[in-house]
């Protein structure tokens, strides 16, 4: 087997954040204390934090000299106008409301948009506009094409809607009850899969049709974008720039958590054209987040996020991103770990049902699969599986899971080196040869919403 290139990191490292080590004696105690929740640790116990790569990028030294530049006006500071024209000139968007982050732009977009009994379309939800869909009585679909779910099947724009069967379920559920359809680029919760130009043009088109705006969840609309020019006909030529532009041509609007591909800790947007749509978000903007020209964040913020939108386009900061993800999935892939295929944008995907088959879904074994990497390694990774998303459905409540149990080992952008994801990769490949000695775990505590972030498990 030819060797597996290390990614060489295209930056210097200039200033530092140790990292301590703990014993395992100490990681048991500390998940117990989490109630094996690897939300409940501390940070400073971890070794190699890939529970997500939301926030956790590091900026660059030209976004926190931007910090420096912070303008703490409550209206208007000149901060904003950057934000603006950075979100313009890629989205092309006229309106430009920030937020605190994704979740708030999901919030005021959909407060205004969406009534009880409505039905919001996407390829798949993310858990976060699923729930700020649900909240409001309406219902969350998903409809990417149908292979989305097949963890082997190797194909360039997994993240694709099924167009055809959006236009079935308009004709079927009516037109009226459709305020808007999304599409997730890249598909987060289906493996970090790439959707493709001509899959969003048809998107638009059917949406055109029947008259429903069509809104792009755009939190990693670079990696999408880069993706697209590696893969689709006729984009090896172009820009990331231009590729991204006309991802946003084919849409009406886009929420943006700018905590990944705008390269901050903090920080969002929603970004349209309407002018009575951007009255609403404005008016529910003020009630929650903020003045609009702030929404939630301080002026620096502001700065380093209208920077970084434009870092995030580097070509060479997306190969090397996209490199690393296929380094430590190809690692894995090589050791026979079960992995989702292809890799994706920002992170591997662990087949946790697949490593743990003696595991049933009622004990989560996608769970069972992060306390034991944490327990044994000091590494956390996320579970996208059944505690995330399970459903409790029927008079039974009987517990329903998703299609796919993954465990998403996500590398923040700019953080790591080649050598931690050689760490993070030897660890599984021991931990997939003592697998039978993981347990699976039951829920004791959970709340009705996003139970993942909180829930309390114990062990079996
Ligand atoms: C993540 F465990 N993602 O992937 P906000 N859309 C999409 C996202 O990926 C996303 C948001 C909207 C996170 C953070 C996270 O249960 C969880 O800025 C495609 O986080 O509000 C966020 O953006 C929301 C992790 C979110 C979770 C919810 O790790």
């Amino acid at each position: 087997m030819a060797e597996l290139k290390a990614p060489v990191e295209p930056y210097r490292i200039k200033a530092i954040e140790p990292i301590r080590s703990t014993t395992r004696k100490e990681r048991e105690a500390l998940l117990r204390q989490a109630g094996f929740n690897v939300f409940g640790l501390p940070a400073e116990k971890v070794m190699i934090d890939l529970l997500t790569d939301s926030g956790t990028s590091a900026m660059s030294d030209d976004q926190w000299a931007g910090i420096m530049t912070g303008d703490e006006s409550y209206a208007g500071a000149k901060n904003f106008y950057h934000l603006e024209d950075a979100v313009r000139a890629i989205f092309g968007f006229t309106h430009v409301v920030p937020t605190h982050q994704g979740r708030a732009a999901e919030r005021v977009l959909f407060g205004s948009m969406v009534k009880k009994g409505d039905l919001v379309p996407s390829n798949i939800h993310f858990d976060t506009t699923r729930a700020n869909i649900e909240v409001l009585g309406a219902e969350a679909v998903d409809l990417v094409r149908p292979a989305a779910y097949d963890p082997d099947a190797d194909l360039l724009f997994k993240g694709d809607l099924d167009v055809a069967r959006l236009k079935k379920f308009i004709e079927a559920k009516g037109a009226k009850r459709i305020p808007l359809v999304m599409t997730t680029v890249t598909n987060n919760s289906g493996g970090g899969q790439p959707v493709s130009l001509k899959n969003l043009k048809e998107t638009s088109q059917v949406c055109a049709h029947y008259e429903i705006p069509f809104f792009l969840d755009a939190c990693r609309f670079a990696e999408n974008a880069f993706f697209i020019k590696r893969r689709e006909n006729g984009y090896a030529r172009k820009s990331v720039l231009e590729v991204a532009q006309e991802m946003f041509s084919y849409a009406d609007g886009a929420t943006m958590s700018g905590k990944k591909d705008a390269l901050v800790n903090i920080g969002g947007f929603v970004t349209f054209d309407d002018d009575g749509l951007a009255e609403k978000v404005k008016n529910l903007l003020i009630i929650s987040e903020g003045f609009p020209t702030y929404g939630g964040l301080a002026g620096r913020d502001l700065e380093a996020m209208a920077r970084g939108l434009n870092e995030a386009l580097d070509e060479e900061y997306l190969e090397h991103r996209t490199a690393q993800v296929a380094y430590l999935g190809g690692l894995l892939d090589r050791a026979g770990i079960p992995v989702f295929k292809p890799f994706g944008g920002h992170a591997v995907y662990l087949l946790a049902d697949r490593f743990l088959p003696h595991i049933p879904r009622a004990q989560y074994p996608g769970w069972a699969l992060t306390v034991a990497l944490y327990r044994e390694f000091g590494i956390r990774a996320v579970e996208i599986g059944g505690v995330m998303f399970g459903r409790k459905t029927g008079k039974g409540k009987k517990e329903v899971y998703p299609e796919l149990e993954l465990v998403r080992l996500a590398i923040p952008r700019r953080v790591y080196t080649a050598s931690h994801l050689q760490v993070v990769a030897d660890a599984l490949i021991e931990l997939f040869r003592n697998r039978d000695k993981i347990r699976g775990l039951r829920i004791v505590r959970e709340s009705p919403f996003l139970r993942h972030f909180t829930a309390r498990l114990e062990e079996i």
